[in-house]
């Protein structure tokens, strides 16, 4: 090991943060800027499917907090950029990549919304997934992504209470409204088991991860985590969860539940759900269309520096 690896070595071991100005592995950083970009890609996608339904809130009030919620998401984009900038790529070269195909995003957002109920399920399962799945990245080793982690984390239970009480409001009300929050419910289920990415014994990244401690949860551990956690709440709003295999194992301490449809997940994640195509290609207009903002921005800050230069 050179001195730089032991010094590297001995912040993990000792549970400190390694910081943008450390040295560290080239797999280290390729890993972090594969995954935090990766991050940042699901937050600004994950505007697209709720964004389908402010316009058609029920009220000024669910419209009011539904576009807080997804303006929360482009500001979490916003430091999950920041903090693959940290790591010596730019904003531009990350995005020009998800826009050719090249990076990733959540799997969950290539789905449609096709009822209000779906802004309630969202929050519920699909911010409820992103925080099981984020508390243990507050914990994450390099320091700009855990601490980014801490604030999203704040702002993500927010989003989850408010989708909770969205299905609270719907159950306790018409036949028809609970209804509407059963089947929306039937549709998000299982793409929100899929968030956690696949089984510990498929996940290529998984090992390398977690003795770098950028993970510190399997993605089945958090799995299981989030369906006990979830169970209980699906009970209390009066819903079924769409698994006749859900049943709680006492001798485990934990919810068994069935197997998840994986040639769905990975058809997804290849562009092949049922709305890979419109979400990144709304994706690309909104990043054309906001050209002129960026230019203005440029200008503006290049005037100012150059005001500086002569003061
Ligand atoms: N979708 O070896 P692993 C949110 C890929 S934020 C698509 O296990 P890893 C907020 C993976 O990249 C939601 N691809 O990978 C919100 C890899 O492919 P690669 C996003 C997936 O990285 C709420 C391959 O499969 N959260 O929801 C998925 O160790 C509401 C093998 O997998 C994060 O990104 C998937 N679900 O573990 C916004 C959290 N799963 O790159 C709006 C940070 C796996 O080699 C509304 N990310 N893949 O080509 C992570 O914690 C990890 O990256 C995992 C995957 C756990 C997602």
């Amino acid at each position: 090991m050179t001195s730089h690896e032991e010094r590297f070595q001995a912040l993990i071991d000792s549970e400190e943060k390694i910081e943008s100005t450390d040295w560290m592995p080239d797999g280290y950083r390729a890993t972090l800027i594969r995954q935090i970009a990766q991050h940042a890609h699901s937050e600004v996608i994950g505007m697209q499917p709720e964004g389908n339904w402010i316009t058609r809130a029920p009220s000024l009030d669910r419209k009011a907090i539904l576009m807080a919620k997804v303006q929360d998401e482009a500001g979490h984009g916003l430091y999950l950029y920041s903090a693959t900038e940290t790591l010596g790529v730019t904003r531009d070269e990350v995005v020009e990549l998800l826009h050719q195909g090249k990076h990733k995003y959540s799997s969950i957002f290539n789905y449609p919304t096709l009822s209000w109920a779906d802004m309630g399920t969202i929050g519920w399962l699909v911010d409820g997934a992103a925080i099981t799945n984020q508390v243990m990245l507050t914990r994450c080793s390099y320091g700009p992504y855990s601490r980014a982690m801490v604030r999203i984390c704040k702002e993500e239970s927010f989003h989850q209470r408010q989708g909770y009480e969205i299905l609270l409001a719907l159950c306790r009300g018409t036949d028809e409204q609970k209804a509407m929050a059963q089947d929306s419910v039937n549709r998000w289920w299982w793409p929100s088991l899929m968030m956690f990415g696949p089984h510990d014994s498929a996940s290529t990244h998984s090992e390398q991860s977690m003795n770098w401690k950028i993970k510190r949860v399997s993605n089945d551990d958090l799995r299981q985590q989030f369906v006990d956690m979830t169970v209980p709440q699906a009970d209390y709003l009066g819903l079924t969860l769409p698994d006749p295999d859900l049943q709680w194992n006492e001798e485990r301490g934990h919810y068994d539940f069935g197997s998840i449809d994986w040639d769905e997940f990975w058809q997804v994640v290849k562009g092949n759900g049922p709305m890979n195509r419109e979400r990144l290609s709304h994706k690309i207009k909104a990043w054309d269309d906001g050209a002129w903002v960026r230019e203005a921005a440029a200008a503006h800050a290049a005037k100012q520096a150059r005001k500086k230069e002569v003061a």
